[in-house]
């Protein structure tokens, strides 16, 4: 594990990439004893940097819980992050591309709970007993390394390569029993990039919810009623620049936004 020093340090390194929007090189390059603790310390580290300056946190996001996104990026381990309430986009809004690097949109299911939840010991029962509701949703990514590429320990520390997040308001709760294999279609500018299904996250999307809680619960966090909780995108990612507009339709609601 690395010390106090190095995390900060790094943490620091990453700060200045986000804000000057420099991608950076992964520091798992230049030492390979950097492993997943220290990519959580650097990530816990952002937290209570966010935190301390007066930010909330709207929720936590999950990540690489697909093959398609495993494969999108070449690691093969699911991750977890959190999500600021300043990140959350509004349906139909715009998303500006001159405060970000190089970013990339995808299709997610959103789980919202009404009841507190933490590890350790959470199964699917707990959470399906915990559900307020799920939505479909949209994540922003950019990641702060150069072309996106970088291996576990460093993704984490850049949390997940999070930047926003956009939520529908059309719940799928009443179609649970069918989630899975519900469509959705992604489109760049009236084309379709790809499709996908939230059986796409670990065979069903509430299975990362139980991870999270798991996961949090072992770092004294828990999941609290009413954050967005992301858990992971059902397809590879797409990036966009000024000028495009996204859509993804979800049965019975089409999210989208306008590239600034
Ligand atoms: C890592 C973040 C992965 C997801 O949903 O799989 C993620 C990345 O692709 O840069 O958010
Ligand atoms: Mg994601």
């Amino acid at each position: 594990m690395l010390d106090m020093e190095w995390i900060s340090k790094l943490y620091k390194k990453l700060e200045t990439a986000r804000l000057e929007r420099k991608a950076v090189t992964p520091y798992s390059a230049e030492d390979d004893a950097f492993d997943l603790a220290d990519g959580y310390a650097v990530q816990r580290m952002g937290l209570e940097a966010a935190l301390a300056k007066g930010q909330r946190v709207a929720g936590y996001k999950m990540g690489l819980t697909s093959r398609a996104k495993q494969r999108d990026v070449n690691v093969f381990e699911p991750i977890r992050g959190f999500l600021l309430s300043t990140m959350e986009t509004i349906k139909g809004g715009q998303v500006d591309t001159s405060t970000r690097i190089h970013p990339r949109v995808e299709p997610e299911v959103a789980v919202v709970l009404k009841k507190p939840l933490a590890g350790p010991g959470v199964g699917l029962r707990d959470v399906l007993d915990a559900i307020g509701d799920i939505y479909p949703a949209l994540e922003i990514l950019d990641s702060r390394y150069q072309s996106f590429q970088f291996r576990l320990a460093d993704v984490v520390a850049d949390n997940t390569s999070a930047s926003g997040f956009m939520v529908g308001r059309t719940s799928l709760l009443p179609r649970l029993h069918e989630l899975n294999l519900l469509g959705i279609t992604l489109r760049k500018n009236g084309e379709i990039v790809d499709t996908g299904a939230p059986a796409a996250t670990l065979g069903d999307p509430l299975l990362p919810v139980v991870s999270l809680a798991n996961a949090l619960g072992r770092e004294g966090l828990a999941i609290e009623p009413g954050m967005v909780l992301l858990t992971g995108g059902v397809c590879t990612s797409t990036p966009f620049q000024a000028g495009d507009r996204i859509e993804c339709d979800w049965p019975g609601e089409t999210l989208y936004f306008q590239a600034i």
